[in-house]
């Protein structure tokens, strides 16, 4: 370690106490400090505004040992991901379309007909299974959230409203419940326990079935400077060189993977009980070894460059206020939560946030209380900003709202760096 980056990073604690998720050292690093944080997924009802609102730690850390990119803080999954969930991904067109693509994907070329089993571990609301019902593919979604797992099953698709552990894999192996394919989005980097996870997935999977699983890719949150990515749900930040020697731990194998822009630049990972790996891995792998993401260097000036945009997106919302401008926001997203938290952006900079999530309506953003409200709001108020909160969907969000944008409303994209278009 260079003498020169003392100043970027320091230790996790005085004590031994905390150890790297992944390879259990205690070696760890912290490189961003996001300070005491709300749970971003917790929107608040008018009751809730009245009462202290929880808050966490959310420091970011570097295992010198496996390199592996986490944060120290395990909120009780109990406490984000069960009552009152708010999250419903199929409020997200883009997300649909993605997912429906994946389907007819994995059906074509895994063969799949009326005698297959699809699994699908954080099912959500049956936003991907449900174009798996649509074509007499049997399947079963494992959710804990009970709002969207409910909602899955208004849908048709069979849902078991609980936590996925490897206790529960072996439990439905017993019933003879074993998957040709098991589909796993955005859910293992917010499990703490990931070796029980990658477990629960090889007893699942039958011997010649594959694991499509996605998942951020700590790359892009380091290009491209998405901080607001970084929150308790999400509990490791994983590379490519990462992801295979942990399911190499397990025998099981990263065969292929494929890089997506869904959610700000995502990976999608082809896992299967035989190692017949393709180029695609060894190709990133390489990759990331020449940038050094096994390196603290490559996340040194991270924490610098978050606290640049932070003042030059503070810079331009108060010169707006200050030119009488009204701003409000699109998206009551997860990370947007973390975005107005750290950026430190008040009721009296927003005036409301509109979201399409009939579940989000009512409700007020974790830490600084915007309400949030319809989209039809945007119309009716006509403000003349709009701070995009899920950035990661601009393009999509700009179509929709055309109708704003004619009437002269203009878009704040904050992420890399704040822009107006
Ligand atoms: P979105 C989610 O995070 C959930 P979030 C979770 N925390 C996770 O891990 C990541 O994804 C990967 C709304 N919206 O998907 C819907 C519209 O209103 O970017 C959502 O509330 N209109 C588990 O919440 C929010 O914006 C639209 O047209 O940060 C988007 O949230 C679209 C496209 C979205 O992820
Ligand atoms: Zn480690």
């Amino acid at each position: 370690m260079g003498i020169s980056l003392a100043r970027y990073w320091r230790p996790a604690m005085q004590s031994n106490d905390i150890k790297c998720r992944s390879c259990k050292h205690s070696d760890l690093k912290v490189f961003f400090d996001l300070g005491d944080t709300p749970l971003v997924d917790r929107f608040l009802t008018e009751e809730q505004l009245k009462q202290p609102e929880p808050r966490y730690p959310l420091q970011v850390a570097f295992c010198s040992n496996c390199s592996l990119v986490q944060i120290l803080k395990t909120v009780p999954p109990e406490e984000v991901f069960c009552d009152a969930y708010s999250y419903y991904s199929s409020f997200s067109p883009a997300l649909l379309r993605h997912s429906e693509e994946n389907v007819h994907e994995i059906v074509a070329e895994e063969k799949l007909d009326g005698d297959s089993l699809v699994i699908e571990l954080a099912s959500n609301d049956g936003y991907l299974l449900q174009y798996y019902v649509q074509k007499g593919i049997p399947c079963l979604g494992i959710d804990p959230a009970n709002g969207p797992a409910k909602a899955a099953e208004e849908k048709g698709v069979p849902t078991l409203n609980t936590f996925f552990t490897k206790k529960l894999a072996e439990q439905l192996k017993g019933e003879g419940k074993t998957a040709d394919v098991i589909h796993g989005n955005n859910v293992l980097a917010h499990v703490a326990d990931t070796n029980g996870f990658v477990l629960g997935i090889k007893t699942l999977l039958k011997e010649n079935g594959v694991a499509v699983i996605e998942i951020p890719y700590v790359r892009d949150l380091v290009d491209h400077c998405e901080f607001d990515t970084i929150y308790h749900e999400h509990l490791c930040y994983f590379s490519v060189s990462a992801l295979d020697s942990l399911f190499r731990q397990h025998q099981l194998y990263l065969n292929e993977v494929k890089r997506l822009s869904i959610h700000g630049g995502s990976l999608r990972l082809y896992i299967r009980h035989q190692n017949n790996q393709s180029d695609s891995v060894t190709k990133l792998i390489e990759e990331e070894r020449a940038l050094g993401i096994d390196r603290l260097d490559y996340f040194s000036n991270f924490s610098d460059r978050a606290r640049e945009l932070k003042s030059s997106l503070q810079g331009l919302l108060t010169e707006l206020k200050s030119e009488g401008k009204t701003i409000a926001a699109y998206g009551a997203a997860a990370k947007g939560s973390t975005l107005i938290n750290y950026v430190d952006i008040g009721k009296n900079v927003i005036d409301f946030v509109v979201d399409r999530t009939p579940h989000k309506h009512g409700l007020h953003m974790p830490g600084k209380y915007w309400p949030i409200f319809r989209t039809e709001k945007l119309i009716d108020d006509q403000p003349d900003y709009l701070l995009i909160l899920a950035w990661n969907f601009v393009e999509e969000i700009l179509e929709q709202q055309q109708e704003y944008r004619r009437k002269g409303g203009k878009f704040i994209i904050p992420i890399p760096e704040p822009k107006i278009v």
